[in-house]
């Protein structure tokens, strides 16, 4: 049977480098805010009012959401059945996502640009789309 990755929500707090002009965040690969190797980034804006995105988790992936502009809100079910909302609303706000965890965004403001760091690339079988075959993953 594969073997997936321990499921894991952690919420992280970014250090702006702030001064007179301004804030600055910079994320490393490989760093305490982003724990694995980014190897891509996509995000997702102009969002269709009242929208809800996501709906599936993935079986190995890790990723770090950040919503860098407005504000949306991440809803995370764990394998335990545990659910949390988390609102993103300020760009040293982030959300790691690890393993197994339905998600779904929510509560997009018009301005909302949701960056996703992702430490794999693209693949549609990682992906676990449908509810019932996310519970069963989860009795296993
Ligand atoms: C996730 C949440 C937070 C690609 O071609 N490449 C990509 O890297 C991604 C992420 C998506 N796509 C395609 C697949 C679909 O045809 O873009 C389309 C929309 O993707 P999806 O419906 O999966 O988007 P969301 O917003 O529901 O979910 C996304 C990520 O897919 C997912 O990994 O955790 O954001």
């Amino acid at each position: 049977m594969e073997k997936l990755m321990e499921a894991k929500v952690t919420e992280i707090q970014f250090v702006p480098k702030g001064d007179a002009r301004g804030q600055l965040i910079a994320l490393e690969s490989l760093s305490d805010q982003v724990p694995f190797e980014v190897k891509r980034v996509y995000y997702i804006f102009d969002t269709t009012p009242g929208t809800v995105r996501g709906n599936h988790a993935h079986k190995n992936l890790k990723q770090v959401l950040i919503c860098v502009s407005g504000a949306c809100t991440i809803v995370c079910e764990m394998p335990d059945g545990t659910k949390s909302e988390t609102r993103l609303d300020w760009p040293n706000r982030g959300l790691l996502i690890e393993g197994l965890v339905w998600r779904q965004m929510k509560d997009f403001s018009k301005d909302a640009v949701l960056i996703v760091l992702a430490s794999e690339h693209y693949d549609e079988a990682d992906y676990i789309r449908d509810y019932n075959q996310f519970k069963k993953e989860c009795a296993k």
